[in-house]
C-alpha cells in the first residue's frame, strides 16, 4: 500500500493497535524504494518526506515515530551506496526489522504467558493484539482462564477483542466500562493486562483512554495490573523532555445527534503513572516500570 493510502487508514483507524501502526508504516516506506528516482539522495528526500506525512497521521502511539525513524536511520546508514544497491540494501534491512517487530511479539506472548497462572480471572481494555498473543499462549499451554473485556467507548475496540477470545476458545465476557472496578472485586479479577501506545522513561504509560482508571482501581483492590509492550513503543525523546500528544478525536464518535448547548470532549488515551504498574512485559523480559530508562538506553542508542 501507498504511503497515502497506508497514512489514511491510519488515520481512520482501518489500520489501528500501536504495534501494526509501526509495521504498517515502515512497509511503507519500503514500498516507496520502488519509486522513481535519479539518485539515492534524492529517494532519502522523498523517504523523509513519505516519513513526515506517515508521522502526522495520528499523534500519540510513538511506535509510529520511532518505525520511522528507524527506517531513515538506515537509509542515512547506507547513503553513500548507489541507488541499486541503496534499495537492495534497505529493503532487506527494513525488512529485517519487521521480522524483529514479529518475533518481539512471539516473545512476549511467552514471557506474559508464563506470569498466567491457570484458572486466572483477567480483565482487558480496548484492543491490543500482544495482550492478545499472551492470552492465546497461556491458553495453548493449558492455562484455563477467563477473560473480562471491556467493551472501550467510544469506539467498542473491546468487542474486537471478545470475538477474537471467542474464537480461540477462551471463555469471555463483554462488560461495559464503568462495570471495571465492581468486576475486578466481585468476581475477584487476578490480573489487569493492558497493551501500550507510548511508554516515557520514567515509566509512565500512555494506552486507551480508561486504562488509568482501571489501574487505580486495580491498586486499591490490590489486583495485579501488567502492561504489555515491544520495546518500539518506548519514547527516546522523553529523554529530553518531550512528551506526546493525546489525541482528541471527533465529537461524533461520542454522540449520533448532538445534544443542544452540549459539548463533547473526546480524549482517546490516557497516562497512567508508574506506581499503579507492577511490571511492563516486553521482548526483553517482564521488568518494573523503573527499569524502561535503561532498557530505552539500550534499545536506541542509534537514535540517542
Ligand atoms: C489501541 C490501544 C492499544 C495499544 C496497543 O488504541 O490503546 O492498547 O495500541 O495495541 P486505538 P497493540 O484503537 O485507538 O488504536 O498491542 O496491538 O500494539
Amino acid at each position: 500500500m501507498s504511503v497515502s493510502i497506508v497514512a489514511r487508514k491510519i488515520r481512520d483507524m482501518e489500520i489501528r493497535g500501536a504495534l501494526d501502526i509501526a509495521i504498517a508504516a515502515a512497509k511503507a516506506m519500503r514500498r516507496e524504494l520502488e519509486e522513481p528516482s535519479k539518485n539515492t539522495a534524492g529517494l532519502i528526500a522523498r523517504l523523509k518526506n513519505s516519513g513526515q506525512i506517515l508521522k502526522n497521521s495520528r499523534p500519540t502511539a510513538v511506535s509510529l515515530p520511532n518505525s520511522i525513524n528507524y527506517v531513515l536511520y538506515l537509509a542515512e546508514k547506507n547513503k553513500e551506496l548507489e541507488l541499486g544497491e541503496f534499495r537492495n540494501t534497505l529493503s532487506r534491512e527494513i525488512k529485517n526489522f519487521i521480522h524483529e517487530q514479529n518475533l518481539a511479539l512471539e516473545k512476549i506472548a511467552e514471557i506474559g504467558s508464563n506470569i498466567i497462572q491457570d484458572k486466572d480471572i483477567i480483565l482487558t481494555h480496548c484492543n491490543s493484539d500482544t495482550v492478545l498473543a499472551i492470552l492465546h499462549s497461556a491458553w495453548n499451554s493449558g492455562k484455563k482462564i477467563r477473560v473480562f473485556c471491556t467493551e472501550t467507548r467510544p469506539r467498542y475496540q473491546g468487542h474486537i477483542s471478545a470475538r477474537e477470545l471467542s474464537r480461540i476458545g477462551i471463555p469471555v465476557t463483554l462488560i461495559v466500562d464503568s462495570a471495571a472496578r465492581f468486576v475486578m472485586e466481585k468476581m475477584k479479577v487476578d490480573r489487569v493486562l493492558v497493551g501500550g501506545d507510548t511508554v516515557y522513561a520514567n515509566g509512565v504509560l500512555i494506552n486507551k483512554i480508561g486504562t488509568s482508571q482501571i489501574a487505580s482501581s486495580a491498586k486499591e483492590l490490590e489486583v495485579e495490573f501488567l502492561a504489555a509492550v515491544e520495546c518500539i513503543k518506548f519514547s527516546p525523546e522523553s529523554l529530553l523532555g518531550k512528551r506526546v500528544k493525546i489525541e482528541d478525536r471527533s465529537p461524533k464518535e461520542v454522540l449520533e445527534k448532538t445534544i443542544k448547548g452540549v459539548k463533547v470532549f473526546n480524549p482517546a488515551f490516557d497516562l497512567t503513572m508508574p506506581e499503579f504498574i507492577d511490571l511492563i512485559i516486553t521482548e526483553e523480559g517482564a521488568i518494573p516500570p523503573h527499569g524502561v530508562y535503561s532498557l530505552l538506553k539500550e534499545k536506541f542508542s542509534w537514535e540517542l
